[in-house]
């Protein structure tokens, strides 16, 4: 069993809903179970003219592999209707995990931690509301460092619904 952080994000069709329906599915996956959910958090795209993101994390406990986990997300991703048109385009939900584990992944398919994680503030405030602040990343440094050196600039935490 090892503790999994997976960044949620949506900027298409309701993305706050569709937030909601993709922690539904993950509580509904095998050998998992959902440990909590954070609040959304609000930011402008990172790429120009597209809407406004909303993400969140999950924390998951779960037996599965990195891969059967991954093709997990991705059938959760289709499912709530993402289309993969052009990389980096809006989508109704991408799911990415953040941190399996204190587990270094690097393959074709898969890399962990996250890669943008360190300057992404959409993602490390959402995971910082779920992990403990000492958490280390396989390469020494703290949450508490990453957020450190990422200001909480330009997100804005949705009132719970
Ligand atoms: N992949 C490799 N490592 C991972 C991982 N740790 N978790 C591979 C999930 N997938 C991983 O992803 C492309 C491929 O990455 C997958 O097939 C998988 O094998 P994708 O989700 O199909 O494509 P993408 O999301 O367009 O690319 P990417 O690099 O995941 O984009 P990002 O980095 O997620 O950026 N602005 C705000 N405010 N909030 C956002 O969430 N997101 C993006 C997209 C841009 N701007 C944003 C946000
Ligand atoms: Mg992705």
């Amino acid at each position: 069993m090892e503790r999994i952080y997976i960044g949620m994000g949506s900027n298409l069709a309701d993305p706050a809903e569709q937030l909601r329906s993709a922690a539904l599915a993950l509580a509904r996956l095998p050998q998992t179970e959902l440990v909590g959910v954070s609040g959304f958090y609000q930011s402008d795209s990172l790429l120009p003219g597209q809407p406004r993101y909303t993400n969140a994390v999950a924390a998951l406990d779960s037996h599965l592999a990195p891969l059967e986990l991954l093709d997990a997300l991705q059938a959760i991703e289709n499912g709530q209707g993402r289309q993969r048109l052009e990389r980096w385009g809006p989508r109704t939900l991408d799911l990415d995990i953040v941190l399996f584990g204190d587990r270094l992944i690097d393959e074709p398919r898969l890399k962990v931690p996250h890669y943008h994680l360190q300057e992404r503030a959409f993602v490390l405030y959402p995971l910082a509301e779920l992990a403990p602040a000492d958490l280390r990343l396989a390469d020494g440094r703290t949450l508490t460092e990453l957020l450190a050196a990422c200001p909480f600039v330009g997100l804005e935490r949705l009132p719970a619904a």
